[in-house]
């Protein structure tokens, strides 16, 4: 087995109250990421983030068929940014939502910074079986690409204890965490997975 962390848009749009779209408590998803970075067997640390043009239609409104958000993940803006407590050591930067027409929820629709690759072709080539998801927000970009993972043949483990929801109504966040467990998702906290008790991930400890 080999295993990714992909942490989902830990920018400061997400992660602080003055962001773009903050989600309330988001930077505390910041320190158990850094934790599952550093895990022993982990070999490929992912980091997503939301690249929009202004005039995308994730911005319009919902009524002319919009996503409805608040502008977010401007390039040039600080809101663009990584949390500055987010150790990218060793991080292949995976950016989404480039398009006019696409929302770009899910890491998988992204694509590598680097190589240009898209995130399900790098992982293959670097042999990853297993992800372990982390971030911002669960309700929207953390389940897509959860559930994503498990079409795509990975093993998906959501580190509950390291992402949010925007919640947007109250009870989105708990919703998706059931959609995804139907999916297939196994959830774990990080101390779990760093102490070797989530059989699937014993190797990490
Ligand atoms: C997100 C809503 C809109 C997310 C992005 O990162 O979860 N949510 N755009």
């Amino acid at each position: 087995m080999k295993t990714a962390v992909i942490a989902v848009d830990i920018t400061n749009d997400f992660a602080y109250p003055h962001g773009g779209l903050p989600v309330q408590d988001g930077h505390e998803v910041t320190e158990p990421t850094n934790r599952l970075y550093g895990a022993k067997g982990v070999t490929v640390r992912i980091a997503t983030r939301d690249k929009h043009d202004p005039a995308s239609k994730h911005f319009r409104l919902k009524a002319d068929g919009g996503g409805g958000w608040p502008l977010h993940g401007i390039p040039g803006t600080w809101g663009f940014e990584f949390d500055r407590n987010l150790d990218l050591t060793d991080v292949v930067v995976v950016s989404k939502g480039m398009s006019l027409l696409d929302d770009g929820y899910s890491a998988f629709e992204g694509l590598v910074d680097e190589t240009g690759q898209t995130l399900a072709e790098y992982l293959r080539e670097q042999g990853i079986t297993h992800i372990i998801i982390t971030g911002l927000a669960t309700d929207y970009c953390v389940k897509a690409t959860a559930l994503d993972g498990v079409k795509e043949g990975f093993t998906v483990i959501l580190a509950i204890d390291a992402c949010r929801a925007v919640n947007v109504e109250p009870t989105d966040g708990d919703k998706a965490v059931g959609e995804m467990v139907r999916a297939g998702v196994v959830i774990a906290t990080t101390q779990e997975i760093l102490a070797g008790e989530v059989e699937m991930l014993a190797d990490l400890a």
